[in-house]
């Protein structure tokens, strides 16, 4: 046992540590593979050299000195920034993977085409037996906000539909098929030509409260506004202070600052507010461990790991 290699698996509840711990003993059959919080052997804790983790535990890091590689369960790695200086000595990768890019495109075409057709309207007129037809949306230009692995697929997607897009990052991207900007002053004058603007922005000490009312205000009082990134990087005080005022016609929000979103938050209730819990697009937990067992090997290896974070840009 002594000299077993020791990985630590910390998710959000015990049924995503149980599945990441029999899928993770399968990849690695000689180590020792244990949960937290379920392991509170510090002695073990103390050897572990790996772990998978979502949201973690205050605690944990300091249970595991000898730590030098942490893989995120999730495609943004904002839940470590608290822990940012003691990761700052060690690899940490973010979890990329087509499914993951995939089922966000399908989850923003399927908001896009729902306002666009009205589908919320038919589904409150069915309650009332109501027949009223619609005519579609028209308007069809999407600002995509973040061009990494997951708003690349989602532009090109939108592309292939037929959409108008136009992508915004922090660095130019050439060649994309659609123009592109960088830049806060690009950004601002794109907002008056647009009807959806989709946030796939990781939540960065840069992107926190980027969407303000400031920038809400260069929106159109038709455009609708889609949050898929991280909850933080939007006021939502501002956000429903603009669709009260009129000057916003509607937003889907997946992601909140805090969640789960307290069951007396004003978004709930709101009418021009579409919510959904955190589900745009769900990690799979043999494909993030196939990520993480990548990794591990490549360290073992002494090869660089895949899907490394820029500790000094916080993505
Ligand atoms: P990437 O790291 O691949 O891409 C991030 C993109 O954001 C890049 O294009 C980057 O620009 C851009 N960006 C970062 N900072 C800024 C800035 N200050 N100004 C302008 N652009 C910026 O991430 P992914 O595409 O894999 O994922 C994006 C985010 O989606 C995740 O961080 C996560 O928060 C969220 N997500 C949400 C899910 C959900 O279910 N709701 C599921 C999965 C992810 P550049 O290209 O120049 O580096
Ligand atoms: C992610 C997420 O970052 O699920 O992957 O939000």
């Amino acid at each position: 046992m002594s000299d077993r290699a020791v990985f630590v698996v910390a998710l959000a509840d015990a049924a995503r540590n149980a599945a990441a711990k029999r899928a993770m003993q399968a990849q690695f059959p000689e180590a020792h593979i244990v949960s937290f919080p379920d392991c509170t052997d510090d002695k073990v804790l103390a050897k572990a050299t790996a772990l998978l983790v979502w949201n973690p535990d205050p605690k944990l890091l300091a249970l595991m000195p000898k730590l030098d590689f942490v893989q995120s369960y999730g495609a943004g790695v904002d839940h470590l920034l608290p822990y940012w200086d003691q990761l700052s000595r060690m690899s940490v990768a973010r979890f990329v993977d087509p499914s993951l890019s995939e089922n966000m495109s399908h989850y923003v075409i399927n908001q896009i085409l729902n306002d666009q057709l009205h589908a919320t309207s038919y589904a409150d007129q069915q309650r009332q037996s109501v027949w009223r037809p619609h005519v579609p949306r028209e308007g069809n230009r999407v600002l995509v906000m973040g061009l990494g692995t997951i708003g690349q697929k989602v532009a090109d997607d939108l592309l292939g539909l037929g959409y108008q897009v136009t992508g915004w990052s922090r660095t130019p991207k050439p060649h994309t098929g659609y123009p592109t900007l960088s830049g806060l002053d690009a950004l601002q004058s794109s907002l008056a030509h647009m009807d959806y603007v989709v946030n796939i922005l990781p939540l960065t000490p840069d992107t926190r409260q980027l969407v303000n009312a400031h920038l809400m205000g260069k929106m159109t009082p038709d455009c609708c506004f889609i949050n898929v990134g991280r909850g933080a990087t939007v006021d939502t005080t501002a956000l429903i202070g603009q669709l009260d005022q009129g000057l916003l016609r509607k937003a889907v929000l997946d992601v909140f600052e805090r969640e789960p979103l307290a069951a007396d938050h004003p978004a709930w209730l709101h009418p021009k507010l579409v919510l959904t819990p955190h589900i745009a697009s769900i990690t799979n937990i043999e494909q993030v461990v196939a990520v993480f067992a990548e990794n591990q090997r490549r360290r073992d290896n002494g090869k660089p790991i895949l899907y490394g974070i820029d500790m000094a840009l916080g993505y």
